[in-house]
């Protein structure tokens, strides 16, 4: 059965109460105070079926001093039912509850003339003029607009009739993924403990599931569902419900709370919106102390301007919101702004981004950005992409797209594929990475390689994890890798430990490159006992330093090692290694320099260079003037 969640909306003792009542037989006022004094204090409720259609009412208050109270309700609602009491037309209320729908994007409604049994046809007629004149334009333009009577019950067929057309043309919530249900009453149940209800805005809720409570933070464990008064295993979006939590009080949470899960909404403080100033409200300045009213849950704020000093009444303006505790929120919510005092409804808006980047607004950049994003806000792609472009080459974190981009969660993966595959972004890992920015950075990288085997020609390449912490300092490795992988791919540069461009050899002169051939050839016959390095330079007629340079090459490319001040040919040393591991087998627990100087044929002078160099690979340990093999 199709769900549907119908609102009331209208100015103070305009008939709502009366009416949802006439509609459900429930009397939706359920506060002693509201039945003492007559008017609607809190949000009410109540259902009937129409048509085969479940409708569930939402009964807001007229009063102009509970309007905040009006603002938590109208966020769950699908359809509204403007109340114009056909006694006193339109007043202050219907036209500030009126604004509240618009500004929300409620989408769809109707007006209901009420109280038609205290006034003639041509009373009527006037009230359906003032009507006509303050929807012209809006989203209720073209509505119906029913006299009715709840006390003689005039024209409630007609209005249950249009209800259930309108259900049809309701638009569908997904019903995939976590829940999203913003409270809007908590409550204590006999032998139940707590309950909280709400509308359910995305997602399903079951029985038994753990769910969090934002922005507490709180983990709490469904103990029980309720949609229409009766149980149920689960309920799905769109649906009032009622969840019985175990895991807290009453005291512990409170309206305006979310119940969610992980990654589906933004825990957030600061928020990059675009709002809409009504005609009626005075200028709004930087700097301006506001209400904030979303979802069920209402903070103070300060507006912060991108561009210019204020927003002039009439118009529209990109702002950052600066709250004084957490929203919880995604791009595409909205919201109502009302002014700190004295209160009135001021503006409405859209979130084009709940967790932006805390760089300067009032910038050039800064008022770029907003451009770009606002422009975006109507399609998912476009929005995410400019958040993935941001976020420059640490990447967007896949799982941020429901939470902060708004984007359903059914259609996450989707949209993901979609972007790899136009060639828009790369998913690396866990995070998108917006292809331009992976393009963007080969020439750093290309740049920063030739300048390295200039100022360096005697090394093989640059380290790879200097080129890391050059420019893939705010990267995760996965990102760098990827770029490096592309660049090996294209053959534009060999990475192993150290990274070189394709084609870079180590340039030396030819006597530098004779040296080399010498040192190798000397050392490779000298094996355990070569001369030291001074005698070797003189042997092959070069001065030290240049062995020294030589040296410090070969070494990197482990051709030569060196121990204490000594050179040795690598294959000398590893056969050495060999040798004394394959004596542990024959029995010998250890070695000592004597031994050791009578086995090999050598003198002290190489003896200890050979057996430290043992102790630093782990083959001997030193213990006394002995050796213990390993
Ligand atoms: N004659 C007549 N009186 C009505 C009708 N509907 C409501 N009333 C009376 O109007 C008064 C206000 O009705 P409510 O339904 O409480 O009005 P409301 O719009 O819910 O008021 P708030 O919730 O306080 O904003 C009550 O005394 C009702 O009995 C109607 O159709 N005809
Ligand atoms: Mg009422």
């Amino acid at each position: 059965m199709q769900h549907v969640v119908v609102g009331t909306a209208g100015h103070i003792d305009h008939g709502k109460s009366a009416l949802v009542q006439a509609l459900t037989g429930t009397d939706p006022d359920r506060l002693r105070e509201e039945k003492a004094r007559g008017i609607t204090i809190d949000l009410g409720f109540a259902h009937t079926v129409e048509d085969g259609v479940a409708l569930s009412f939402v009964d807001v208050p007229g009063h102009e001093r509970f309007v905040r109270n009006m603002l938590a309700g109208v966020g769950g609602m699908d359809l509204v039912m403007l109340h114009v009491a056909a006694d006193e037309s339109v007043m202050p209320q219907t036209r500030e509850h009126f604004e509240i729908c618009r500004l929300l994007q409620v989408p769809a409604g109707l007006v209901v003339i009420t109280k038609a049994d205290l006034a003639d046809s041509s009373m009527i007629d006037v009230v359906r003029l003032e009507v006509e004149e303050l929807v012209t334009g809006s989203f209720l333009d073209g509505a119906p607009v029913l006299a009715v009577s709840a006390r003689n019950g005039a024209g409630l067929a007609e209005l249950r009739a249009a209800l259930a057309t309108l259900a049809g043309s309701v638009r569908r919530r997904t019903s995939h993924g976590p829940p999203r249900l913003p409270i809007d009453r908590v409550f204590s149940m006999k032998g139940f403990g707590t309950v909280v209800t709400g509308t359910l805005l995305t997602g399903r809720l079951r029985q038994d599931e753990d769910l969090l409570l934002q922005p507490s933070g709180r983990t709490v464990k469904v103990r029980g569902v309720q949609v229409h008064g009766a149980s149920r295993s689960e309920a799905e979006a769109g649906q009032r419900v009622a969840v019985n939590l175990t895991g807290l009080e009453v005291a512990d949470v409170s309206r305006g709370e979310t119940l969610t899960q992980i990654d589906t909404v933004s825990v957030t403080r600061h928020v990059d919106v675009s709002l809409e100033l009504l005609e009626s409200a005075r200028p709004l300045a930087h700097g301006t102390r506001v209400r904030f009213h979303q979802g069920t849950r209402e903070l103070l704020g300060r507006i912060a301007l991108p561009e210019g000093p204020r927003v002039e009444p009439g118009t529209s303006a990109f702002a950052r919101l600066h709250l004084e505790a957490p929203a919880i929120l995604v791009r595409g919510d909205r919201f109502i702004l009302r002014a700190y005092s004295p209160l009135a409804t001021i503006a409405g808006g859209t979130v084009l981004d709940p967790v932006p980047p805390r760089r300067g607004l009032r910038t050039a950049a800064g008022a770029a950005r907003f451009a770009r994003l606002g422009h975006v806000a109507a399609d998912a792609a476009d929005a995410v992409m400019a958040m993935v472009d941001e976020a420059g080459l640490a990447g967007l974190p896949i799982a941020q797209l429901v939470g902060r981009g708004g984007v359903p969660w059914d259609a996450r993966d989707g949209l993901v594929a979609r972007l790899v595959q136009d060639g828009q972004a790369v998913r690396i890992g866990a995070v998108l990475v917006a292809a331009s920015r992976l393009s963007a950075v080969e020439q750093p990288v290309l740049a920063a390689l030739k300048r390295h085997h200039a100022q360096h020609p005697l090394e093989e390449g640059m380290p790879r994890e200097e080129i890391r912490e050059r420019l893939f300092a705010d990267a995760p490795v996965a990102v760098y890798e990827e770029v490096l992988r592309v660049l090996v791919a294209r053959k534009a540069v060999v990475a192993r430990d150290r990274v070189t461009l394709a084609g870079h050899a180590v340039a030396l002169t030819d006597e530098e490159a004779r040296a080399c051939d010498a040192m190798v050839e000397t050392l490779r016959t000298a094996a355990l006992a070569p001369p030291d390095p001074s005698a070797l330079a003189r042997a092959i007629g070069v001065s030290s330093t240049v062995v020294d340079r030589m040296a410090v090459l070969l070494g990197r490319r482990a051709i030569l090692v060196k121990t204490g001040d000594l050179l040795f040919h690598a294959p000398a040393l590893d056969r050495l290694k060999a040798e004394i591991q394959a004596l542990k087998a024959t029995g010998v627990e250890t070695l000592d320099v004597a031994a050791f100087k009578e086995r090999y044929g050598v003198t002290r002078k190489h003896a200890i260079p050979l057996l430290e160099f043992l102790d630093r690979e782990r083959v001997t340990r030193r213990v006394g003037d002995s050796r213990r093999i390993l």
